[in-house]
């Protein structure tokens, strides 16, 4: 039967990039793979996953050995998320959020202090943290945020609430977005027990059931001046944070894609139906073939734009048209080989109706489908298209 590196993209990988895949690829098998479904059953975080991941370096891997990284390049750090999410998809999320979404706007806007306090400890999963930018009343617009900070004497009062935040309920400390007095949108580092400050967990998710979501509620919480993030000033502070994420997400899907399309052609080649594998019949090798060329033009669409990024070369509508695609497909993957199941696709004997379900918020989180359309589109023409 194929493998899943149908154009040897294995050719364009070094030997160092094969033995990171490896290693997280190992470990996904060993921890996350015969787990993972008792805990998306239950609805509960695997909360195990921070430590062994900090030890395996999975956090923050691209950030400097000094503040505890890998110093690995972005083809690396892809590798990773793909291997993670061919896990689940939450899983994936965990590093996204920590690596891309705290670790790297510390380390780009942090101050030398705020990097060696909290980079090392981030990075070997002894803190976790999350990213508050989302408000209940502002997803796709983020400009429009009201979370507030205010000057006082020696420190800033922080007020507003940020909705449907990743690890919220249980990280050490969030880098939260708001505007300041001139509307200006800065970066906060808040830390956990600082009063005013609550997490509650957002419950009764049909998709990404292992991962935990929350709120982060600020109400008149006072944040010391050294907790600002001092290099940065404006929404793309957190929009260069989501061109990592989204970067990571356009690998992370082709794991998930990769699952569901392999467990698929293992199955239809065991199952008999009119005294035939099921694999023989036409209409199962177009779904077969469609899906191994969609995952094919995926890997390559990563693969180059991993390039790119190694090179300083990435645009954000590069990323975003990598991550829409590859989730799109990646989803649609999922309900084809569902459907190759038969019944026996809804089950969690099976990973695949597991992987459908957290596409549903992949394809919706970092930028949803449609704003990632208007995004290439306004590229292409530039003309705004959703203002
Ligand atoms: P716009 O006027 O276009 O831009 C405002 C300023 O931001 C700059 N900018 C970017 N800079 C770097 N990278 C990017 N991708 C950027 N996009 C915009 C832009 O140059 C400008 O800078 P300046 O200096 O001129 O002021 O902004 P807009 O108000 O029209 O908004 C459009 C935008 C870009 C926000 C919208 O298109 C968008 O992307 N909305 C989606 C919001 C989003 O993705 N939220 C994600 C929240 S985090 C999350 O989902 C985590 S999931 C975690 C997990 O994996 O579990
Ligand atoms: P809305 O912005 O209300 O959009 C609703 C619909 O309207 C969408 O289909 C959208 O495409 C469409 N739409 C909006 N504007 C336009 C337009 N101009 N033209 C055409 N269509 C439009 N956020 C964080 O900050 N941190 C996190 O850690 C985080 N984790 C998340 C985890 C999960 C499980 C989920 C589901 C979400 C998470 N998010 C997080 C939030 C996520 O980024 C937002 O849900 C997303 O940006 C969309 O915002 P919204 O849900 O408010 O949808």
């Amino acid at each position: 039967m194929q493998t899943t590196d149908y154009y040897l993209i294995e050719d364009l990988l070094t030997d160092e990039h094969k033995l990171i895949r490896n290693s997280v690829k190992k470990w996904v098998e060993k921890r996350i793979k015969p787990t993972i479904d008792n805990y998306a059953q239950n609805h509960k975080f695997p909360e195990f996953i921070f430590k062994e991941m900090g030890e395996l370096g999975i956090f923050g891997s691209f950030i400097p050995e000094k503040y505890g990284g890998l110093g690995f390049d972005q083809i690396s750090y892809g590798l990773m998320m793909q291997e993670l999410e061919l896990g689940d998809s939450g899983v994936r999320s965990t590093a996204s959020v920590q690596s891309s979404l705290v670790m790297y706007p510390i380390f780009e806007f942090g101050s030398e202090k705020q990097k060696m306090k909290y980079l090392p400890k981030l990075a070997s999963g002894e803190f976790v943290g999350c990213f508050g930018l989302t408000e209940p009343n502002h997803g796709s617009d983020p400009g429009a945020m009201e979370s507030r900070i205010v000057k006082k004497d020696g420190y800033y009062l922080l007020n507003g609430t940020k909705m449907w935040i990743t690890n919220s309920p249980i990280a050490d400390i969030a880098v939260v977005w708001a505007k300041d007095e001139n509307g200006i949108v800065k970066g906060v580092i808040v830390e956990k027990g600082m009063k005013g400050f609550s997490a509650p967990e957002i419950m009764n998710k049909w998709s990404l059931r292992a991962s935990i979501t929350g709120e982060l509620v600020f109400n008149d919480v006072k944040i010391p001046e050294e907790n600002i993030l001092p290099n940065i000033s404006g929404l793309k502070g957190p929009m260069m944070c989501l061109n990592s994420a989204r970067y990571g997400i356009a690998w992370g899907a082709i794991g998930a894609a990769i699952d569901c399309y392999s467990t698929a052609l293992q199955y239809s080649s065991e199952r008999k139906q009119f005294n035939k594998p099921i694999n023989s019949f036409q209409l199962n090798q177009k779904k077969l073939a469609e899906m191994l060329t969609e995952i094919t033009k995926a890997q390559l669409l990563a693969w180059r734009l991993g390039v790119l990024k190694n090179e300083n070369r990435a645009t954000p509508a590069q990323i975003s048209m990598a991550k829409r695609n590859n989730v799109e497909i990646a989803l649609k993957i999922a309900r084809e080989s569902r459907q190759m199941l038969g019944a026996m696709g809804i089950v969690g004997d099976y990973p695949i109706m597991r992987h459908m379900m957290n596409l549903e918020s992949v394809i919706t989180y970092e930028g949803t489908h449609d704003i990632h359309l208007l995004i290439t589109g306004v590229d292409i023409t530039g003309n705004q298209a959703f203002k």
